[in-house]
């Protein structure tokens, strides 16, 4: 059996809940009143304009609703997008209505504001412990103190024991995971078998895309020891974390399109990097990366430049070591690839040459985004090995180096 749907019904409701949305009714009956009545006002006047028979029929008509509304907005100094004419393309103002009503679904939006603030009492002892673990998560770099306050007030405990599973890919996401101490696998389902990607050593933090993104999980999350974990439930992220995701991309959003390692992504793989990454400053001098230690960022300069040195054995009639300057990055440049592609040590030290800014992005993300950039990365690092032979007069390989 088949139901037939009247021509313009979805639009017509469309149009409505549109509206709904954007104003937010107490009275929804009366509101709904108004709508249809204005509604059908417009269309008589359409009508009598000489307006195109099909526009005047359709209900999209119901823009002048809109138009109002929109009015409003700019006479607010908000968005002044609407200086069409009145007897625009009707098909227009759907395409205008379907971004609003998209807007309101949006997890952008700041609907969430609404939501109680979500408070775990600590006792000073969870507290230190629980600012320790947040120390170095890249996700709250960016927050204002007020917003990292509150980030902590709603943050709880949770103890795992070995084995359990503390997210399941394809689940519903209900919080986001700090680890403060303990071992976790990352599993991913792979043609209905699951696979082992990647792992997390007493650090790090996991749950973030599925809150970030509305999807089901990505991966499953198996603790291989006994851990702690801190928890950050699902709205509070969503207020706090999410909002702060749209000021990073209107911030970022321009300097990411010009850098050149990124050429190979789209438009929507460089934002969920830009999603991803965060600010960091370092004062002139200061190391942000030191060679031989393990690597858990890469690092795209901002602003500033950055030196790169190695160590380099001293004759044997010297003792120790001597510091070479080998490279400089300067902004829109990277560097810290290397130890996270070749899975070693960190291979030379990085410095601060004045104020720094660099923008950076931890080992799980830069795994699962740069995949597309390999190509081009895997060329520099040849040149490196190139360079290496040059400057240190030997033809060691760099991962010979570091072993
Ligand atoms: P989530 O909310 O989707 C599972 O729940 C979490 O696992 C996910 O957020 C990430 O925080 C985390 N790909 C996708 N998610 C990952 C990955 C990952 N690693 C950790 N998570 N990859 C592995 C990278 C080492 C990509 C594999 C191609
Ligand atoms: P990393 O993760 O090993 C140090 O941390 C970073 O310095 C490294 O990644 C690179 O991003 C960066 N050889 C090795 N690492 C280099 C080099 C380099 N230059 C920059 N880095 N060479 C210099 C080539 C101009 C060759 C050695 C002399």
């Amino acid at each position: 059996m088949s139901i037939e749907i009247p021509e313009g019904l979805t639009e017509l409701l469309q149009g409505f809940t549109v509206e709904v949305l954007r104003n937010q009714p107490r009275d929804l009956l009366e509101f709904a009143l108004q709508y249809f009545t204005q509604l059908k006002d417009s269309e008589t006047r359409g009508a009598s304009f000489g307006n195109d028979q099909n526009s005047a029929t359709r209900p999209g008509k119901a823009v002048n609703f809109i138009d109002e509304a929109m009015q409003i907005d700019s006479e607010n100094g908000e968005e002044d997008e609407d200086d069409e004419e009145f007897i625009a393309p009707v098909i227009n103002r759907f395409v205008r209505r379907a971004s609003v009503c998209a807007e309101a679904f949006n997890p952008d939006d700041e609907e969430e504001e609404k939501e109680p603030r979500v408070t775990h009492p600590k006792t000073d002892e969870q507290r230190r412990r629980l600012q320790e673990a947040c120390r170095n998560i890249l996700l709250f770099k960016n927050l204002e103190p007020e917003e990292i306050s509150q980030v902590l007030d709603a943050m709880f405990e949770k103890f795992a024991v070995n084995g359990e599973h503390i997210i399941d890919q394809f689940d519903d996401g209900d919080n986001f995971y700090v680890i403060e101490s303990g071992t976790f696998d990352i599993f991913m389902g792979v043609e209905g078998i699951d696979k082992l990607v990647g792992c997390y050593d007493n650090q790090g933090s996991f749950g973030e895309l599925a809150l970030m993104y509305n999807t089901p999980r990505a991966a499953t999350i198996v603790a291989t020891s006994p851990g702690a974990l801190w928890c950050l439930d699902r709205l509070t992220f969503r207020r706090i974390i999410v909002n702060n995701k749209a000021k990073k991309r209107r911030l970022y959003e321009a300097f990411i399109e010009t850098l050149p390692l990124l050429t190979s992504l789209e438009l929507s793989e460089r934002m969920k990097v830009v999603d991803v990454l965060s600010t960091k400053a370092y004062i002139d001098g200061e190391q942000i990366i030191a060679q031989g230690d393990l690597a858990d960022c890469f690092y795209i300069v901002e602003s500033g430049q950055v030196r790169i040195t190695m160590k380099r054995s001293r004759t044997k009639k010297e003792d120790g070591e001597e510091e070479l300057d080998i490279a400089t990055c300067s902004r829109g440049q990277y560097f810290g690839e290397l130890a996270l592609v070749t899975n070693k040590p960190r291979a030379a030290s990085a410095y601060a040459v004045g104020s720094v800014k660099c923008l950076a992005m931890d080992v799980q993300a830069f795994e699962r985004l740069l995949g597309p950039c390999m190509d081009i990365m895997k060329r520099n690092i040849a040149n490196y090995e190139e360079q290496l032979a040059t400057l240190f007069d030997c033809s060691v390989d760099i991962e010979e180096q570091n072993a």
